[in-house]
């Protein structure tokens, strides 16, 4: 899909689709600079276009010499640009039509339109960023939470690039050593069982750190699910609205209300959350409901997290026994509710045949006990990982992570029932080679499409 030649000069609009207050048209490639030219006249005629400078001026059709809109042509001269290329943005009003209609321009003066994410292509290509880098460019535009877009930009900065290098370093020393110790057993002592499983878990510990943080990623993104569930009638559905600030879910008195399932996002502190609900898992009394129930169970099987509720003014069922029975081993919360009502069930009730699951009393109703429940949700995801982790928030990584882990895992086991030495160092090389294709070093093409091609066109 992509020309990996950088010898065509691509353009695009770099600002988002609609009016604005500027638009920005960017141009990049060797002949950025003479295709700007042929459209824009500086007001000082003899002004010249200096790296770094913004110039005022008009932009004309070279064909009819008319100018259509006036602002500033800046010049990025490579190397020193995000492409690393020469670059050229105009920066004019923000209009579709004018933007466009300069786009048009330039292809005529033979530049190309850019695909999605082809600038930030470049940069690879020219050796500016690596992938993990590239991909922390797309998480840092696409942020849906001021946290996110923070870690976003450490990834931009390279935190985790470095995470990487030092982790490739590390077992390629453990390459070195062991194959120090077969070429040249008389020199010095070889290192021991242990020595070597010590290293290997040190280096592992750093990657299924790196493999964790993928959750919290998905928690300052808003992919982490959060499951309501309890039986029918226990206030799933306004709690789901009180959470949601907002009358999201039909409430009734009636059992058996909620049959489709619901899903939004809520914000806590500075995450996102998908907060579902759902059916109540009881023994449906219909068919919809029967239907209600089994999507519901896939959900609460698929989700991140439970919130598990509980009725307060009615006695602790063995159906609401033999819920938490089946979730008790997930991430959840148990939430007693209607603690404004008299009391059939009480926290100690509960406690009692619970005690190692957090629990919360609240009353949905009145809006009691949800700051509670509240910090609650947020600890469940964050207590996990220290705050200024790095984070890795692509699918991808995590599995070549998780990849990497297995086989040091193996080298390990290898080592440590003394299997000959040398299929723990092969172990240790494959590791190497996942590391580069983390970092882009070993390029797949099809790799290249599956990052890139997500971007916004003009990034
Ligand atoms: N007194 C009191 N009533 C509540 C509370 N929470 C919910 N209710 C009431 O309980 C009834 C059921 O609430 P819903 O939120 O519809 O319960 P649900 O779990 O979604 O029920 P289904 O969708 O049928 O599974 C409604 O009449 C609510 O007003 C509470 O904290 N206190
Ligand atoms: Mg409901």
């Amino acid at each position: 899909m992509y020309d990996l030649s950088l010898i065509e000069t691509i353009v695009a609009v770099s600002t988002p689709p609609g009016s604005g207050g500027i638009g920005v048209v960017r141009l990049s490639g060797p002949a950025a600079l003479k295709i700007a030219r042929a459209l824009f006249r500086p007001k000082e005629t003899k002004r010249k276009f200096e790296p770094g400078r913004a110039v005022l001026g008009s932009i004309a059709d070279p064909g009819d010499g008319r100018p259509f809109d006036e602002g500033f042509l800046l010049f990025f001269k490579a190397p020193r640009s995000y492409t690393r290329e020469d670059v050229v943005e105009f920066h004019l009003h923000g209009s579709p039509v004018i933007l466009e209609e300069i786009v048009r321009l330039a292809v005529r003066q033979g530049a190309r339109p850019a695909l999605p994410g082809e600038f930030t292509l470049r940069a690879f290509l020219t050796g500016r960023l690596d992938f993990l880098q590239a991909e922390a460019v797309d998480d840092l535009i696409r942020s849906t939470s001021l946290a996110q877009a923070k870690s976003a930009f450490r990834g931009v900065e390279g935190a985790l690039s470095k995470k990487i290098a030092t982790l490739r370093d590390g077992v390629i020393a453990l390459i070195a050593r062991i194959e120090a110790d077969i070429e040249f057993p008389e020199e010095g002592r070889p290192a021991s069982k242990k020595d070597y499983a010590d290293k290997i878990d040190r280096i592992r510990s750093t990657v299924d750190i790196l493999v964790r943080s993928y959750e919290k990623g998905k928690a300052l993104g808003e992919g982490v699910t959060i499951a309501l569930v309890g039986l029918a009638n226990s206030g799933k559905s306004t709690l789901f609205n009180d959470l949601l600030e907002e009358p999201r879910a039909i409430v009734t008195p009636f059992p058996g209300t909620t049959r489709d399932y619901l899903r939004e996002i809520i914000r806590i502190k500075d995450a996102s959350f998908l907060l579902v609900d759902m059916a109540g898992l009881g023994r449906p009394s219909s068919p919809v409901e029967r239907e209600g129930v089994r999507r519901g169970k896939k959900i609460a099987a698929e989700s991140d997290g439970l919130l598990l509720l509980l009725d307060g003014s009615r006695r602790f069922s063995a159906a609401d026994g033999a819920l938490i029975e089946s979730y008790r081993s997930r991430r959840i919360i148990l939430v007693l509710n209607k603690t404004d009502l008299p009391e059939k069930t009480s926290m100690a009730d509960v406690n009692c045949r619970f005690p190692d699951l957090p629990l919360v009393g609240i009353s949905a109703l009145k809006g009691n006990g949800l700051a509670e429940l509240r910090k609650m949700i947020y600890d469940l995801f964050f207590h996990l990982i220290p705050a200024d982790e790095i984070i890795v928030f692509r699918k991808r990584d995590k599995l070549l992570l998780e990849e990497i882990s297995v086989r040091l895992l193996r080298a390990k086991g290898m080592i440590l029932r003394g299997r000959p030495i040398e299929l723990a160092a092969e172990e240790a090389r494959e590791v190497v080679a996942l590391t580069g294709y983390l970092t882009g070093e070993i390029r797949a093409d099809d790799i290249l499409d599956d990052i890139f091609s997500r971007f916004c066109i003009g990034k």
